[in-house]
């Protein structure tokens, strides 16, 4: 068992965290499954990173798509529908409402969770570096389509040309969409301040925008209910719930800002 947290200990890492933002210009911020599990959706590591007694790296693979195409889309379909079902937490809000105080150009969230909670909360510089679950994209003629809200098919076709369609999401195994990789390589590198929050950060190559924070010089704050080894030495950690945290930090910052 870790050793709680004192209050007052937990008052001084707020204030810290408060400060190191307040000083910075620019923000970055990193969010796993960790930011969307107070909306009700499952994480990785939470369900033992298993489904139906599937290993997630073996069934959100291509090989996986290739060999049992069925199998991924029952997987796929599955979180789809429990994604219609849920709303952004105060985490994803407290996140809109830090971009709106330093502005869209200056403040980015990268994300590796495809449930577009945080576009949904408002957050308008998201890059989505694993995709979105909510699109679709053609095996064949690789057209995306946005398909919010609606149950596929078993083994959904593509309207022009009839192949077979795949979640446009990033696979174990699968290149990153390069602009998105670009644009928050170039967020992380230049942030002043990066955030990391609700992520075991144990998948490359997004867990490495954190090293790239670093090197930058930025200062790291983490956010978990558990400590990590992500946030490297320095790292302000806020350890709780980032439904309950992020708000608290707002406010933190928010009220030193009127203070002068
Ligand atoms: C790549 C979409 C280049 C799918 C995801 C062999 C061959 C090829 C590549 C590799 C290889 N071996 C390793 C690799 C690299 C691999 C990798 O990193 N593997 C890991 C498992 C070791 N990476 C890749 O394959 C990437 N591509 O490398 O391409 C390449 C290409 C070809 C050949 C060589 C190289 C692609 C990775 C993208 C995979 N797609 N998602 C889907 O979602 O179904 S990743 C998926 O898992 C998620 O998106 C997320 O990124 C990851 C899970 O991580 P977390 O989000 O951190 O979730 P987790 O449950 O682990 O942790 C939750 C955290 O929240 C915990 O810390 C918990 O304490 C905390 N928490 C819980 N509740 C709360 C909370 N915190 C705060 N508040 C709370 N309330
Ligand atoms: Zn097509």
């Amino acid at each position: 068992m870790h050793p709680s947290i004192s209050d007052e200990d937990f008052e001084a890492a707020l204030d810290r965290a408060a400060n190191l933002l307040r000083a910075a210009e620019r923000v970055a911020v990193l969010t796993g499954a960790g930011v969307s599990a107070e909306s009700g959706l499952a994480t990785f590591r939470g369900a033992g990173g298993l489904w139906e007694g599937h290993r997630v790296e073996d069934v959100a693979t291509p090989e996986a798509f290739a060999r049992d195409p069925a199998l991924v889309w029952r997987f796929y379909n599955a979180r789809r529908a429990k994604l219609w079902t849920v709303r952004p937490n105060d985490g994803h809000a407290a996140l809109a409402r830090m971009e709106q105080r330093w502005g869209p150009d200056n403040f980015a969230v990268c994300t590796q969770n495809i449930d577009g909670l945080h576009r949904a909360a408002g957050s308008r510089t998201v890059h989505e570096l694993h995709g979105n679950l909510a699109r679709v994209r053609c095996t064949g003629c690789r057209r995306v389509e946005d398909r919010p809200g609606v149950d596929l098919p078993e083994l959904p076709r593509c309207g022009a040309c009839g192949e077979l369609l795949r979640p446009d999401i990033v696979w174990f195994h699968e290149m990153l969409p390069a602009d998105v990789w670009r644009d928050a390589g170039r967020a992380a590198g230049l942030c002043e301040c990066f955030l990391v929050v609700g992520t075991t950060a144990v998948v490359y190559p997004a867990a490495g925008l954190i090293d790239t924070a670093r090197a930058a010089g930025a200062g790291v704050i983490e956010v978990n209910i558990e400590p990590t080894a992500a946030a490297g030495r320095g790292a302000v950690r806020l350890r709780g719930p980032s439904g309950v945290l992020l708000p608290q930090l707002v406010e933190r910052l928010l009220a030193g800002d009127e203070g002068g």
